[in-house]
Order: C-alpha cells, then structure tokens, then sequence
C-alpha cells in the first residue's frame, strides 16, 4: 500500500559510478516454442457449487450451510499420518509445525491434505467456493480476498515491533533495506523468527473460517536472489510462499502472488524494499533493473506454472504500484507487455495454461487505461483504492462509504468492456492516522493538522457507534469494488503501545471486534440498498472472451506498437531522453535460476514448468562496469559511452561532477569510446514484441 506523493530522499546519491553499456545481447522478452510440453491438464469442473451471487444482491447468497461436524478421517496410507487427512468443521487439525488446533467453519468449508497424492486433495474454503480440483469461474465466482502484507516484504506500520527494535540504530531502520542493515548478524535468525510466527498455517484456516477465498501475498525480489551489496536476507522468503502454497491447498484458499518490490525501486516507498529514489524504467538503471524483474517474474512462472501448483497460484501480479507520474504510462506498459510475451512465452495461451497476469493501474483508475493491450489472454486490472490519503479528512465515514460506491459502476462497465477487474488492496482508512502508516517517526497530514490520531490508533476505546460505521464502510467497499483483496490481515502490536496501531487495516482485529463481517457476502447490494449507487451499471457475468482465455487472444496492433520498445520507453528523469541507447543493460547470459521445491514435493515438482525455456538469465555483462541499483537518479552515472564487454575503453568519465544539490540537466550522447570490437547500438532499444527469436547465446 502506499500512497503518499513521491518526495525525493536523495538516499541513493550515495555512490558515482562510471558506466558504459554494451553491444550485445537478445530482445527483450524470451521467446519459446510455446507448446508447453508440460501437461497442463484443465481442471475438473466443479460440481455442485453455490453462485456467490454473481447476478443477484445478498438474500440467496447468505443462507448459510450447516457446518458438518465431520472428525478428521485419513486420505490415504501416507508417510505422514500425524498432518494427512481431511475434515469439516469440529475436526482436529495438526499443523506443519506440529501444532494441533480444532478446524471451525460455519461455512461448510473443509480441510484435506494427503502426502501420498498432494495434488488431488483440496480443501475447500466454503460450500460456496470451488476446491482447487475445481474449475474457477470468472464472472459467476467472486474474489473474497485479504493480503498477507508484512510478512515477506516487511513494512514499519504493519509490523511496528520489528522496527521499534532498530529505531536507535545508525542507519535508523525505516525500510527493508535499513531493517537488513540493522540487523547485522542478527538478520537470518530474526528475519525468518517473523516469517516464522507473523503468519502460520492457521491463518489460512482463518481466512476461511472469515468466509474468504484469496489471499494475495507481496513478495520481494530477494526471495530469489540478491546481488552485489544489497542486504536484504536472500531466498528464505521463498521457502515461506511455497508453505503457503501447501496451506492453500490445505484449506482451498488461492494465491495472487505480487511482486511487491522490485530491484531499484518501482515507487521509492518503503514497502519497495528502499525508500527514496525509483530506479525501475527509470535513469540510469532503469532498464537493467526491468531486464533484472524480467527475470525473476520468469522464475515465478515458471514455477507457479507447474501442474499442482498452478491450481493454487492462478495469479501473477507483475509490479506492485508503480508510481505512475515519475514512471510515465509508456515506460509501464512496455514492460508490462514485456512481461506478458515473455510469460505466455513460457505458459502457453489460453485458459489453464499458467497464471492470470494483473498489472497496477498507477492509481489512475480504469478510464485512464481503457482499451490497454486490449486482446491479451487473461490479463487482469488490478486497483488501490484507497481514500486514506487526500488530505486531513474529517467527513463522516457515512459520506466516505457513498465515494466508494460511486466506484462500482465503472468496474462494472470495464469487467464488461474490457476484462476482470480487482481491487488488489483496500482498507477501511478514510484518514492517514495509524503509527507510522506514513513512515517511520513520519507525522502524517491529519495529525499534523489536528493534533492527535490516538482516538484512530487506539481500538480499545471505540464505541459501537463508530464501529458500525467502518463495519458499514468495509459493506459499501466489498460491494463495490467485487473481486478485492483488503489490506491487510494481520497488524502487529507496537511493543512501545502494547496494541496493534492501526487497526483500520486489520481484518482479523475487526472480525473479533465487530467492525468486519461475519460472513462478507452480506455485502451484496449494498450500495443500492442505501442509496449510494449513483451510477451504478450491472455486470452480468460476461466478460470479452480474450479475458478468461477464450477464443482470440491477440493484442491489437495498436497497442504492440505503442508499447513495444522498453528501453526507448524510458524518459524519466528528463535526462534521459535521447541517450536510452546508452542505458546499461544486460545480456542474457546467466544461469535462470529455479526456485527450490520443498521436499515434500519433490517427487511431483521440478520448479521449472517447461523444459523447453532455456534462455539465459539477463546478467551484467563481464567487464563492463554499473552503477549500483539504486543510484541512476543521478545524471552523473550515466554512462557517456557503450561498453563492448571486455572492459575495454569502458569507462568514459563523466563530463563533469556534479554539485552536491544537481539539477538534472540534459546529457547529450557521446559518441562512443573507440574499441577494439565492433560497437553497436544498444540492442535493448529493438523492438521487444512479436515472436521474439532465442535470444543470444550463452
Ligand atoms: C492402507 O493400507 C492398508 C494395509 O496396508 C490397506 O488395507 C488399506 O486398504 C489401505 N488404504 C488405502 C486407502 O489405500
Ligand atoms: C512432527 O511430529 C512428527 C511425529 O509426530 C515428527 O515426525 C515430525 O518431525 C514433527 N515435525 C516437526 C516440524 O516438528
Ligand atoms: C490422483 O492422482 C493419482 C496420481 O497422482 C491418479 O492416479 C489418480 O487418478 C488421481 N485421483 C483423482 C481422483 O484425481
Ligand atoms: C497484542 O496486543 C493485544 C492487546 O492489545 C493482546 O491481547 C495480544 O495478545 C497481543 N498480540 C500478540 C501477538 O502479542
Ligand atoms: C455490478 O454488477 C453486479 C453484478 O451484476 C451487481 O451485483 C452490482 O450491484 C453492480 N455494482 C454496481 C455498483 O452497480
Ligand atoms: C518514506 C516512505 O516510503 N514512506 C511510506 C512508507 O510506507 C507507508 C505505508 O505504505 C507510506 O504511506 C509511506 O508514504
């Protein structure tokens, strides 16, 4: 989440790096014999499910299902008898850790694991809701979602312990990047203790027994690799998604897995791993940074895509709120049409055949992207809207639920027109209260207007009065925005306050305090109900077919064109512009890197969906020498001349130093530095889309 306009912290001016780029490598954006060879087999239908209402409002959706009082009965003869087997609600379930706790669903749901055939068995998260054996379906299942925030990538609101503990230290721990730092030594052992303990295996039977059917999980990229200095804890992260992957299955609860913080910064706020400059699609390294977050959404692919996984991973969430005024629209389409030719690449097209594929709007709203690679197979629109941060507000909440409501229509007409809209995250906040929701030690706009923000933070003291608002906050909401995933499940306790600080953005506190529903399909007809629904436009269910990967899906040639170059994309900061040839890039060279398959899955899994992908990895070219990830906001680090490789004549000084306080002026290219080889172009400005030939070879 996030929200606040950009402000430049100048953090990344820390090193000057010369730079030359390179002659030398492959389009961007793997190109694959398609056909996956992997049997990418359709899911059984689902049998026998409620609608969730897709056609109607709340009164036949809410007539809830007497909860089986099945025991816990054995799958079959498996090596783990103690966690295998499945039950309803009353049914005692033991955790991967060993930790054994009754399963209670009022809705039905049920739990099964079984260790000998893990891909067969499925929980189901409610009667309503199809199992991961069963087919999904857009338009008539709806998503009842929460994000799982804070826990892979770590934010100073969310878990306010474990920055309170380095908030002495040098530097101060304000961000992911800092907290690593801080921690020192201590950055395993702490790091995976909260990976450990902030979210477990019963919260996902949780997030059932809540009624809800999705989960969205931010991760970093450092779950895959990290490189050079940056501090982040590398892979362990990743161990926990692939628990939550066994979980979800566990309890039939889906996944959306958002790439929350990519290398560089994709908005310079905290919860992109460093807070301050961006340095994704933009400066210097902007275009080695998306060549790099290629990269990695390639492992997630193909990982995601493989049989028995992909059932409960349908989703993939390219770049988590890209900020869209200092990125520009173009540089994030182009990646984004990178990403998805270089995914389809590997997974093939059509329905089944790897994840869902959702980009963020920027914070521009579904106008603003109107008719975006219109064609593509089961791209998704995914929104934040947030109405916490306009401003110290004081309107009644009341007033707050109608602007929420206001939002349906337009989701409805763009669910029609275009494809399937989400909300990706959301919360119950209409002010910027809640400790250090705008950083660390950061005082935010209602605070600093009105003095206090105690009677926001501090849940203990609220009435039932207020707590009905927000509970009919959280109603307008879900109605409106449909499929939407709140932000976020869990807020952790500040251990300086002994309570969880902001807790407009706590599910699982508001269920148990009653400013959450019980059961979120109350919500239905909300908005009309109370007459909130200007504008309102229903959806039937219908989406263009291209959107659940049917029939043509092609993306308009319009659209390739507009968006098909990514290094000439690039036109922030202004400096760039008319020097992108000289951007560093790299060369697929490397090793892809496979992410590790649990050892329980083993015997099923691989890590790698298609055996056909066998591109190299984009690398940094030997010899050639980069300025660090997070410095190409600086026009001093960037490069006056190609580099050939082989470090010969390489580095060309800058033209001049800068000042400590630079005004980003316009650096003309130069031209390139004699070398014994051949220089060209930088080949990362050819276009980037269409059947993308293999690319250079190792
Ligand atoms: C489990 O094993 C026992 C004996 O080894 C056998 O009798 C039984 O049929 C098996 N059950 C299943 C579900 O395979
Ligand atoms: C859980 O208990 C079983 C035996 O009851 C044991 O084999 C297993 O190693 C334990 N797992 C953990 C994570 O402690
Ligand atoms: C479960 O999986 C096994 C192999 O993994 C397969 O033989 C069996 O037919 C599957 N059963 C069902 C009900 O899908
Ligand atoms: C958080 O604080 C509340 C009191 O506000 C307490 O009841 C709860 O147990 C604490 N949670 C944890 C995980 O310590
Ligand atoms: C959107 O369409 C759905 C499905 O027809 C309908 O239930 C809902 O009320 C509509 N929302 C708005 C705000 O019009
Ligand atoms: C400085 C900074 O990045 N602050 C952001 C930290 O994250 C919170 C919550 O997402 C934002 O509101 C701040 O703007």
């Amino acid at each position: 989440m996030a929200e606040k306009p950009y402000t430049s912290q100048g953090a990344a001016r820390n090193r000057k790096w010369l730079w030359a780029s390179l002659a030398a490598l492959g389009v961007v954006g793997i190109a694959l014999g398609v056909g996956l060879g992997v049997g990418l087999n359709v899911n059984k239908k689902g049998a026998g499910k409620d609608s969730a209402g897709a056609a109607g409002g709340p009164a036949g959706d809410v007539a809830s299902t007497a909860p089986p009082a099945n025991p816990s009965t054995p799958i079959s003869n498996t090596t783990d008898p103690v966690r295998g087997g499945s039950g309803g609600s009353g049914s005692v379930v033991t955790s991967d850790l060993n930790v054994t706790f009754t399963y209670v669903n009022e809705f039905g749901g049920t739990w099964a694991y079984d260790p000998v055939n893990p891909f067969n068995s499925s929980g189901r998260a409610q009667s309503w809701t199809p199992s991961l054996t069963e087919e999904w379906v857009w338009g008539k299942d709806i998503v009842r979602g929460v994000n799982l925030g804070g826990w892979l990538v770590t934010e100073p609101f969310i878990v306010p312990a474990l920055y309170e503990k380095y908030n002495g230290a040098t530097p101060k721990a304000v961000d992911e990047y800092t907290l690593s730092q801080a921690m020192g030594a201590n950055l395993a052992a702490e790091m995976e203790e909260h990976y450990k303990t902030f979210i477990t295996e019963k919260d996902f039977a949780d997030i059932a027994a809540a009624g809800l059917n999705w989960v969205r999980i931010p991760i970093g990229f450092w779950a895959i690799e990290t490189r050079d200095d940056e501090p982040y804890l590398a892979k362990v992260s990743w161990a926990y998604f692939a628990k939550a992957i066994s979980w979800g299955r566990k309890y039939g609860i889906r996944i959306l897995l958002d790439l929350h913080a990519l290398p560089g910064s994709q908005n310079g706020w905290n919860h992109s791993g460093r807070s301050g400059t961006i340095n994704w699609m933009r400066g210097a390294m902007g275009l080695a940074n998306a060549q790099r977050s290629l990269e990695y959404l390639r492992s997630f692919t193909e990982y995601i895509s493989q049989p028995g996984i992909k059932e409960v991973v349908p989703m993939l969430g390219l770049v988590n709120e890209v900020l869209y005024d200092q990125v520009g629209k173009k540089a994030m389409g182009s990646f984004y049409l990178a990403s998805i030719d270089m995914i389809r690449g590997i997974t093939g097209s059509g329905a089944g055949n790897g994840p869902l594929v959702a980009f963020h709007d920027g914070f521009q709203g579904p106008a603003n992207w109107a008719g975006f690679l219109s064609g593509a197979d089961r791209l998704v629109m995914d929104q934040h809207p947030y109405l916490a941060f306009s401003g110290p507000n004081q309107n009644p909440w009341e007033q707050q639920t109608g602007q929420a409501c206001s939002w349906g229509g337009g989701i409805n007409d763009t669910s029609s027109s275009w494809g399937i809209m989400i909300s990706g995250e959301w919360s119950l906040a209409i002010n910027d209260c809640g400790m250090w929701l705008n950083g660390v030690d950061v005082k935010g706009s209602y605070e600093t207007t009105y003095g206090s923000c105690v009677q926001f933070e501090d849940w203990r003291t609220w009435d039932a009065t207020f707590k009905q608002s927000l509970l009919n906050h959280a109603l307008g909401n879900m109605d409106a925005l449909q499929n939407n995933f709140f932000w976020t499940w869990r807020i952790g306790n500040s251990t300086v306050r002994g309570y969880a600080p902001s807790p407009m953005w706590h599910y699982q506190l508001g269920l148990e305090q009653g400013w959450m529903p019980k059961d979120p399909r109350v919500a239905g007809g909300y908005c009309q109900q109370n007459s909130y629904c200007q504008g309102c436009a229903k959806f039937d269910g219908t989406y263009p077919a291209s959107a659940t990967g049917g029939a043509s899906q092609a993306i308009a040639a319009a659209q390739t064109a507009e968006y098909g170059n990514m290094a000439q994309a690039i036109v922030s900061p202004a400096w760039i512009v008319g020097s992108q040839s000289l951007l560093p890039t790299l060369t697929q060279t490397g090793t892809p890197i496979t992410l590790a398959v649990p050892a329980e899955s083993a015997k099923w899994l691989t890590g790698w969906a298609n055996p056909n992908d066998k591109v190299g990895a984009w690398v940094p070219v030997g010899g050639c020498p980069y300025p660090g990830p997070y410095s190409g906001d600086d026009a001093s680090v960037m490069p006056r001349a190609l580099c050939d490789g082989n470090g010969v004549g390489a580095a060309q000084a800058p033209a001049a130093v800068p000042d400590p306080t630079p005004t980003p002026t316009p650096v003309a290219p130069a031209p390139a530095a004699p070398t014994t080889g051949p220089l060209t172009t930088n080949p990362a400005a050819a276009p980037t889309t269409g059947p993308a030939a293999p690319a250079a070879a190792p």
